[in-house]
Protein backbone atom coordinates (compact mmCIF):
# COMPACT_ATOMS: atom_id res chain seq x y z
CA UNK A 1 0.00 0.00 0.00
CA UNK A 2 2.92 2.62 1.16
CA UNK A 3 4.55 1.86 -2.24
CA UNK A 4 1.13 2.08 -4.13
CA UNK A 5 0.55 5.46 -2.14
CA UNK A 6 4.00 6.57 -3.10
CA UNK A 7 3.78 5.92 -6.81
CA UNK A 8 0.51 7.97 -6.91
CA UNK A 9 2.01 10.52 -4.92
CA UNK A 10 5.08 10.66 -7.80
CA UNK A 11 2.25 10.46 -10.48
CA UNK A 12 0.19 13.11 -9.71
CA UNK A 13 3.51 15.31 -8.34
CA UNK A 14 5.28 14.88 -12.30
CA UNK A 15 1.55 15.44 -14.10
CA UNK A 16 1.24 18.59 -12.42
CA UNK A 17 4.76 19.44 -12.99
CA UNK A 18 3.73 18.55 -16.74
CA UNK A 19 1.32 21.22 -16.36
CA UNK A 20 3.54 23.59 -15.62
CA UNK A 21 6.31 22.49 -18.43
CA UNK A 22 4.95 25.55 -20.20
CA UNK A 23 6.02 27.86 -17.57
CA UNK A 24 9.04 25.90 -17.01
CA UNK A 25 10.27 25.86 -20.67
CA UNK A 26 10.14 29.82 -20.86
CA UNK A 27 11.26 30.09 -17.32
CA UNK A 28 14.39 28.51 -18.83
CA UNK A 29 14.61 30.28 -21.90
CA UNK A 30 14.31 33.05 -20.27
CA UNK A 31 16.89 32.20 -17.85
CA UNK A 32 19.54 30.95 -20.43
CA UNK A 33 20.60 34.92 -21.84
CA UNK A 34 22.38 35.73 -18.37
CA UNK A 35 23.31 32.12 -17.53
CA UNK A 36 26.58 32.15 -17.71
CA UNK A 37 27.70 35.26 -16.36
CA UNK A 38 25.07 34.66 -13.78
CA UNK A 39 25.40 31.09 -12.96
CA UNK A 40 26.88 31.58 -9.66
CA UNK A 41 24.62 34.58 -8.79
CA UNK A 42 21.82 32.43 -8.90
CA UNK A 43 22.50 28.60 -9.37
CA UNK A 44 18.67 27.96 -8.87
CA UNK A 45 17.57 30.18 -11.33
CA UNK A 46 19.98 28.78 -13.81
CA UNK A 47 19.39 25.58 -13.31
CA UNK A 48 15.74 24.92 -12.63
CA UNK A 49 13.76 28.09 -13.71
CA UNK A 50 11.30 30.08 -11.57
CA UNK A 51 10.11 28.71 -7.85
CA UNK A 52 6.98 27.44 -9.49
CA UNK A 53 4.25 26.33 -6.65
CA UNK A 54 3.02 23.15 -7.12
CA UNK A 55 -0.29 22.01 -6.33
CA UNK A 56 0.58 21.74 -2.47
CA UNK A 57 2.86 24.43 -1.88
CA UNK A 58 2.66 28.51 -2.17
CA UNK A 59 0.39 30.90 -0.74
CA UNK A 60 -3.47 29.77 -0.87
CA UNK A 61 -5.98 31.16 -3.50
CA UNK A 62 -8.65 29.57 -4.92
CA UNK A 63 -7.38 27.31 -7.60
CA UNK A 64 -4.03 28.89 -7.60
CA UNK A 65 -5.79 32.11 -8.68
CA UNK A 66 -4.01 35.92 -8.40
CA UNK A 67 -5.41 37.16 -5.27
CA UNK A 68 -6.21 40.47 -4.51
CA UNK A 69 -7.51 42.27 -1.47
CA UNK A 70 -10.38 43.76 -3.25
CA UNK A 71 -12.82 45.31 -1.24
CA UNK A 72 -9.52 48.05 -0.54
CA UNK A 73 -8.10 48.03 -4.01
CA UNK A 74 -10.10 48.58 -6.99
CA UNK A 75 -7.05 48.15 -9.24
CA UNK A 76 -7.64 44.56 -10.28
CA UNK A 77 -10.72 44.25 -12.44
CA UNK A 78 -12.74 40.94 -13.30
CA UNK A 79 -15.44 39.23 -14.43
CA UNK A 80 -16.03 36.87 -11.82
CA UNK A 81 -14.80 37.16 -8.36
CA UNK A 82 -14.68 34.45 -5.47
CA UNK A 83 -15.29 36.02 -2.43
CA UNK A 84 -15.29 34.63 1.23
CA UNK A 85 -17.93 35.02 3.97
CA UNK A 86 -16.65 33.44 7.07
CA UNK A 87 -19.51 33.49 9.39
CA UNK A 88 -21.36 30.97 11.32
CA UNK A 89 -22.87 32.81 14.47
CA UNK A 90 -27.11 31.90 12.87
CA UNK A 91 -26.35 28.48 13.35
CA UNK A 92 -28.79 25.85 15.02
CA UNK A 93 -26.24 22.97 15.29
CA UNK A 94 -23.00 22.72 14.80
CA UNK A 95 -20.77 25.85 14.45
CA UNK A 96 -17.50 26.02 12.32
CA UNK A 97 -18.50 27.38 8.66
CA UNK A 98 -16.34 30.43 9.55
CA UNK A 99 -13.66 28.26 7.92
CA UNK A 100 -15.36 27.15 5.23
CA UNK A 101 -13.92 29.81 2.76
CA UNK A 102 -10.04 28.49 4.06
CA UNK A 103 -11.09 25.08 3.98
CA UNK A 104 -12.94 25.27 -0.07
CA UNK A 105 -9.42 27.25 -1.06
CA UNK A 106 -7.53 23.77 0.53
CA UNK A 107 -9.80 21.36 -1.64
CA UNK A 108 -9.15 23.29 -4.48
CA UNK A 109 -5.44 22.97 -4.31
CA UNK A 110 -4.95 20.08 -7.01
CA UNK A 111 -7.28 22.61 -9.56
CA UNK A 112 -5.56 25.24 -11.91
CA UNK A 113 -6.16 27.26 -15.04
CA UNK A 114 -3.51 25.30 -17.15
CA UNK A 115 -5.16 21.98 -15.78
CA UNK A 116 -9.16 22.90 -15.96
CA UNK A 117 -10.24 20.76 -19.00
CA UNK A 118 -12.92 18.38 -17.87
CA UNK A 119 -14.61 15.30 -20.20
CA UNK A 120 -17.52 16.32 -18.95
CA UNK A 121 -17.75 19.87 -19.60
CA UNK A 122 -15.48 19.84 -23.16
CA UNK A 123 -14.26 23.26 -22.12
CA UNK A 124 -11.55 24.71 -19.62
CA UNK A 125 -13.27 27.78 -17.88
CA UNK A 126 -10.40 29.55 -17.68
CA UNK A 127 -9.46 30.12 -21.40
CA UNK A 128 -13.21 31.25 -22.12
CA UNK A 129 -12.47 35.34 -22.26
CA UNK A 130 -13.45 35.88 -18.46
CA UNK A 131 -11.07 37.04 -16.13
CA UNK A 132 -11.48 34.82 -12.21
CA UNK A 133 -10.41 36.57 -9.06
CA UNK A 134 -9.87 35.36 -5.83
CA UNK A 135 -11.03 38.69 -3.94
CA UNK A 136 -10.38 37.56 -0.55
CA UNK A 137 -12.53 37.14 2.48
CA UNK A 138 -14.24 39.47 4.46
CA UNK A 139 -13.38 40.57 7.62
CA UNK A 140 -16.22 40.05 9.65
CA UNK A 141 -17.50 40.80 13.01
CA UNK A 142 -17.43 37.98 14.96
CA UNK A 143 -19.58 39.58 17.52
CA UNK A 144 -22.62 41.16 16.63
CA UNK A 145 -24.41 39.33 13.72
CA UNK A 146 -26.41 42.88 12.59
CA UNK A 147 -23.08 44.14 11.75
CA UNK A 148 -21.52 41.47 9.80
CA UNK A 149 -24.77 40.99 7.83
CA UNK A 150 -23.91 44.97 6.92
CA UNK A 151 -20.32 43.94 6.10
CA UNK A 152 -21.83 41.55 3.94
CA UNK A 153 -24.37 43.15 1.83
CA UNK A 154 -21.40 46.43 1.58
CA UNK A 155 -18.72 43.73 0.46
CA UNK A 156 -20.73 42.32 -2.04
CA UNK A 157 -22.28 45.85 -3.50
CA UNK A 158 -18.85 46.86 -3.75
CA UNK A 159 -17.78 44.27 -6.16
CA UNK A 160 -20.82 44.29 -8.08
CA UNK A 161 -20.44 47.93 -8.70
CA UNK A 162 -16.66 47.07 -10.49
CA UNK A 163 -16.96 47.14 -14.25
CA UNK A 164 -16.19 44.26 -15.94
CA UNK A 165 -13.30 43.02 -17.84
CA UNK A 166 -14.74 40.46 -20.08
CA UNK A 167 -14.43 42.14 -23.81
CA UNK A 168 -17.57 41.93 -26.36
CA UNK A 169 -18.37 39.19 -27.91
CA UNK A 170 -16.02 36.93 -25.66
CA UNK A 171 -17.32 33.47 -25.45
CA UNK A 172 -18.86 33.20 -21.81
CA UNK A 173 -22.42 34.33 -21.60
CA UNK A 174 -23.17 37.77 -20.22
CA UNK A 175 -25.88 38.79 -19.69
CA UNK A 176 -26.27 40.62 -16.67
CA UNK A 177 -26.73 43.91 -18.44
CA UNK A 178 -29.63 43.02 -19.57
CA UNK A 179 -31.39 42.66 -16.40
CA UNK A 180 -29.30 45.29 -14.49
CA UNK A 181 -31.74 48.22 -13.73
CA UNK A 182 -28.38 50.52 -14.96
CA UNK A 183 -28.12 48.38 -17.87
CA UNK A 184 -24.47 47.68 -17.56
CA UNK A 185 -22.57 44.68 -16.92
CA UNK A 186 -21.89 43.76 -13.69
CA UNK A 187 -19.51 40.85 -12.49
CA UNK A 188 -20.93 37.81 -11.21
CA UNK A 189 -19.91 36.89 -7.40
CA UNK A 190 -18.78 32.76 -6.13
CA UNK A 191 -19.23 33.04 -2.96
CA UNK A 192 -17.63 30.81 -0.20
CA UNK A 193 -19.93 30.23 2.87
CA UNK A 194 -20.09 30.56 5.52
CA UNK A 195 -23.82 29.45 7.00
CA UNK A 196 -26.68 29.63 4.95
CA UNK A 197 -27.18 33.13 6.60
CA UNK A 198 -24.93 34.77 4.25
CA UNK A 199 -27.96 34.34 1.69
CA UNK A 200 -29.84 37.03 2.92
CA UNK A 201 -27.06 40.58 2.54
CA UNK A 202 -26.47 38.57 -0.95
CA UNK A 203 -30.24 38.99 -1.96
CA UNK A 204 -30.12 42.14 -0.65
CA UNK A 205 -27.35 43.56 -2.75
CA UNK A 206 -28.71 41.77 -5.76
CA UNK A 207 -31.68 43.22 -5.32
CA UNK A 208 -30.54 46.70 -5.61
CA UNK A 209 -28.80 45.82 -8.59
CA UNK A 210 -31.42 43.48 -10.73
CA UNK A 211 -34.38 43.67 -8.48
CA UNK A 212 -36.18 40.76 -7.27
CA UNK A 213 -34.44 37.28 -8.85
CA UNK A 214 -35.30 33.39 -9.01
CA UNK A 215 -33.52 30.91 -6.74
CA UNK A 216 -32.07 27.75 -7.06
CA UNK A 217 -31.24 26.48 -4.05
CA UNK A 218 -29.72 22.99 -3.58
CA UNK A 219 -30.49 21.76 0.43
CA UNK A 220 -31.59 18.77 2.35
CA UNK A 221 -33.67 21.53 4.28
CA UNK A 222 -36.03 24.37 3.20
CA UNK A 223 -34.76 27.47 4.88
CA UNK A 224 -37.77 28.61 4.49
CA UNK A 225 -39.13 28.66 8.34
CA UNK A 226 -40.32 31.88 9.41
CA UNK A 227 -41.47 31.47 13.13
CA UNK A 228 -41.42 34.17 15.27
CA UNK A 229 -38.98 32.86 18.02
CA UNK A 230 -40.73 31.71 21.22
CA UNK A 231 -38.63 34.06 22.96
CA UNK A 232 -35.43 36.19 21.47
CA UNK A 233 -34.81 39.69 19.40
CA UNK A 234 -35.78 40.51 16.13
CA UNK A 235 -31.93 39.93 15.46
CA UNK A 236 -32.00 36.12 16.41
CA UNK A 237 -34.77 35.37 13.81
CA UNK A 238 -32.78 35.49 11.16
CA UNK A 239 -30.90 32.17 10.89
CA UNK A 240 -29.28 29.84 8.24
CA UNK A 241 -32.99 27.98 8.45
CA UNK A 242 -35.01 31.40 7.81
CA UNK A 243 -33.34 33.57 5.44
CA UNK A 244 -34.91 32.69 3.05
CA UNK A 245 -38.36 33.96 4.75
CA UNK A 246 -36.87 37.11 5.43
CA UNK A 247 -36.02 37.45 1.98
CA UNK A 248 -39.32 36.45 0.90
CA UNK A 249 -40.78 39.29 3.52
CA UNK A 250 -38.43 41.95 2.07
CA UNK A 251 -39.70 41.22 -1.47
CA UNK A 252 -35.94 40.20 -2.81
CA UNK A 253 -37.32 36.78 -4.62
CA UNK A 254 -39.42 36.88 -6.96
CA UNK A 255 -42.15 33.78 -7.03
CA UNK A 256 -40.44 31.43 -9.39
CA UNK A 257 -38.01 29.86 -7.62
CA UNK A 258 -37.19 26.12 -6.39
CA UNK A 259 -35.08 23.55 -4.17
CA UNK A 260 -33.50 20.89 -5.05
CA UNK A 261 -32.75 17.85 -2.75
CA UNK A 262 -35.06 18.42 -0.30
CA UNK A 263 -34.99 15.56 2.56
CA UNK A 264 -35.37 16.93 6.24
CA UNK A 265 -37.55 16.27 9.01
CA UNK A 266 -40.32 18.96 9.10
CA UNK A 267 -43.29 19.55 11.63
CA UNK A 268 -45.83 18.39 9.08
CA UNK A 269 -47.57 19.52 5.64
CA UNK A 270 -47.96 23.29 7.45
CA UNK A 271 -44.22 23.70 6.82
CA UNK A 272 -44.64 22.67 2.94
CA UNK A 273 -47.68 25.40 3.02
CA UNK A 274 -45.64 28.23 4.10
CA UNK A 275 -42.15 27.39 2.03
CA UNK A 276 -45.05 27.30 -1.44
CA UNK A 277 -45.79 31.33 0.00
CA UNK A 278 -42.37 31.64 -0.23
CA UNK A 279 -42.25 31.32 -4.12
CA UNK A 280 -40.52 28.09 -3.88
CA UNK A 281 -41.12 24.33 -5.96
CA UNK A 282 -39.56 21.60 -4.73
CA UNK A 283 -37.80 18.42 -6.14
CA UNK A 284 -37.02 15.75 -3.64
CA UNK A 285 -33.79 14.34 -2.64
CA UNK A 286 -35.87 10.65 -3.89
CA UNK A 287 -37.16 12.44 -7.47
CA UNK A 288 -33.88 11.77 -9.00
CA UNK A 289 -35.09 8.45 -8.07
CA UNK A 290 -38.17 8.37 -9.27
CA UNK A 291 -38.13 10.76 -12.09
CA UNK A 292 -34.33 10.64 -13.31
CA UNK A 293 -31.77 13.15 -13.50
CA UNK A 294 -33.34 14.15 -16.59
CA UNK A 295 -36.49 15.32 -15.53
CA UNK A 296 -34.97 17.11 -12.26
CA UNK A 297 -33.02 19.34 -14.50
CA UNK A 298 -35.96 20.26 -17.23
CA UNK A 299 -38.29 20.81 -13.92
CA UNK A 300 -35.68 23.15 -12.75
CA UNK A 301 -35.16 24.84 -16.13
CA UNK A 302 -38.80 25.27 -16.68
CA UNK A 303 -39.40 26.52 -13.41
CA UNK A 304 -36.27 28.87 -14.20
CA UNK A 305 -37.42 29.96 -17.41
CA UNK A 306 -35.61 32.98 -18.47
CA UNK A 307 -35.24 35.21 -15.31
CA UNK A 308 -32.26 36.42 -13.92
CA UNK A 309 -31.38 33.65 -11.10
CA UNK A 310 -29.11 32.75 -7.83
CA UNK A 311 -27.79 29.63 -7.41
CA UNK A 312 -27.16 28.99 -3.38
CA UNK A 313 -25.74 25.17 -2.65
CA UNK A 314 -25.45 24.00 0.63
CA UNK A 315 -22.97 21.08 0.61
CA UNK A 316 -25.52 19.36 3.07
CA UNK A 317 -27.39 18.26 -0.04
CA UNK A 318 -24.44 16.13 -0.64
CA UNK A 319 -25.00 12.87 1.61
CA UNK A 320 -22.81 13.12 4.90
CA UNK A 321 -21.11 10.17 3.74
CA UNK A 322 -19.58 12.16 0.92
CA UNK A 323 -19.52 15.87 2.29
CA UNK A 324 -19.65 14.92 6.31
CA UNK A 325 -18.26 18.62 7.09
CA UNK A 326 -21.16 20.71 7.99
CA UNK A 327 -23.71 21.96 9.79
CA UNK A 328 -27.12 20.34 9.86
CA UNK A 329 -26.09 16.91 8.19
CA UNK A 330 -28.68 14.62 6.78
CA UNK A 331 -28.45 11.27 6.08
CA UNK A 332 -29.45 9.99 2.36
CA UNK A 333 -28.44 12.59 0.66
CA UNK A 334 -27.49 13.00 -3.31
CA UNK A 335 -23.93 11.59 -4.75
CA UNK A 336 -21.43 14.40 -5.72
CA UNK A 337 -21.36 13.29 -9.03
CA UNK A 338 -25.31 13.53 -9.06
CA UNK A 339 -25.26 16.76 -7.78
CA UNK A 340 -22.69 17.62 -10.40
CA UNK A 341 -24.36 16.12 -13.57
CA UNK A 342 -27.64 18.18 -12.35
CA UNK A 343 -25.16 21.60 -12.66
CA UNK A 344 -24.65 21.03 -16.21
CA UNK A 345 -27.46 20.71 -16.87
CA UNK A 346 -28.54 24.41 -16.07
CA UNK A 347 -26.23 26.22 -18.06
CA UNK A 348 -27.59 28.49 -19.80
CA UNK A 349 -29.66 30.15 -17.78
CA UNK A 350 -29.33 33.24 -16.52
CA UNK A 351 -27.11 33.53 -13.45
CA UNK A 352 -26.19 36.51 -11.82
CA UNK A 353 -24.21 34.97 -8.31
CA UNK A 354 -23.95 31.37 -6.94
CA UNK A 355 -22.26 30.04 -3.54
CA UNK A 356 -21.25 26.90 -1.67
CA UNK A 357 -21.92 27.41 1.76
CA UNK A 358 -22.26 25.04 5.09
CA UNK A 359 -18.87 23.79 4.82
CA UNK A 360 -17.08 23.26 8.35
CA UNK A 361 -14.10 21.64 7.89
CA UNK A 362 -13.48 20.34 11.37
CA UNK A 363 -15.65 18.20 10.88
CA UNK A 364 -14.32 16.55 7.40
CA UNK A 365 -12.03 13.51 6.97
CA UNK A 366 -8.82 14.10 4.53
CA UNK A 367 -10.70 17.39 3.12
CA UNK A 368 -13.36 14.97 1.63
CA UNK A 369 -16.02 17.99 1.72
CA UNK A 370 -13.68 20.79 0.91
CA UNK A 371 -12.75 19.01 -2.34
CA UNK A 372 -16.36 18.22 -3.37
CA UNK A 373 -17.05 21.65 -2.74
CA UNK A 374 -13.85 23.37 -4.40
CA UNK A 375 -15.05 20.57 -7.75
CA UNK A 376 -18.35 21.94 -7.30
CA UNK A 377 -17.43 25.68 -7.89
CA UNK A 378 -15.24 24.26 -11.16
CA UNK A 379 -18.35 23.52 -12.40
CA UNK A 380 -20.07 26.45 -11.38
CA UNK A 381 -17.07 28.81 -13.15
CA UNK A 382 -18.54 26.45 -16.56
CA UNK A 383 -21.84 26.59 -15.96
CA UNK A 384 -21.97 30.19 -16.20
CA UNK A 385 -19.78 30.64 -18.82
CA UNK A 386 -21.72 28.24 -21.36
CA UNK A 387 -24.89 28.98 -23.27
CA UNK A 388 -26.17 25.68 -23.41
CA UNK A 389 -25.49 22.35 -21.14
CA UNK A 390 -22.50 20.39 -22.80
CA UNK A 391 -23.17 17.43 -24.49
CA UNK A 392 -22.09 13.94 -23.30
CA UNK A 393 -19.01 12.79 -24.38
CA UNK A 394 -20.52 10.00 -26.51
CA UNK A 395 -22.31 12.67 -28.46
CA UNK A 396 -19.78 14.81 -28.66
CA UNK A 397 -17.20 11.67 -29.94
CA UNK A 398 -19.28 8.70 -30.98
CA UNK A 399 -17.78 5.55 -29.63
CA UNK A 400 -16.81 3.46 -31.93
CA UNK A 401 -17.15 -0.27 -32.18
CA UNK A 402 -14.42 -2.40 -32.87
CA UNK A 403 -16.46 -5.52 -32.90
MN1 LIG B 1 -29.17 25.49 4.08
Amino acid sequence: MAIHLQLAFVLSALAFSLVLAHTHEQTVLDAQAPATEDANANPWLTKYGKQVDLGYTGPLSFSHLDYARCLEDDSNDFDIAILGMPFDTAVSYRPGARFGPHGIRVGSRRQHGQRAYTLSWGMNPYVQGSKVLDCGDIPLNAYDNALALDQMEVAYSTLLARSVTKSEGAASQELTHIFAKDGKAHPRIVTLGGDHTIVLPILRSLNKVYGPVSVIHFDAHLDTWGYAPASGSAQSRITHGSFFHVAWEEGLMSNSSIHAGIRCKMTGEVDITGDEETGFKIVSTDDIDDLGINEVIRRIRKRIGDNPVYLSLDIDVIDPGLAPATGTPEAGGWTTREVKRIIRGLAGLNFVGADVVEVAPAYDHADVTSIAAADIIHDFLSMMMSSEPPKSRDERNPWKDEL
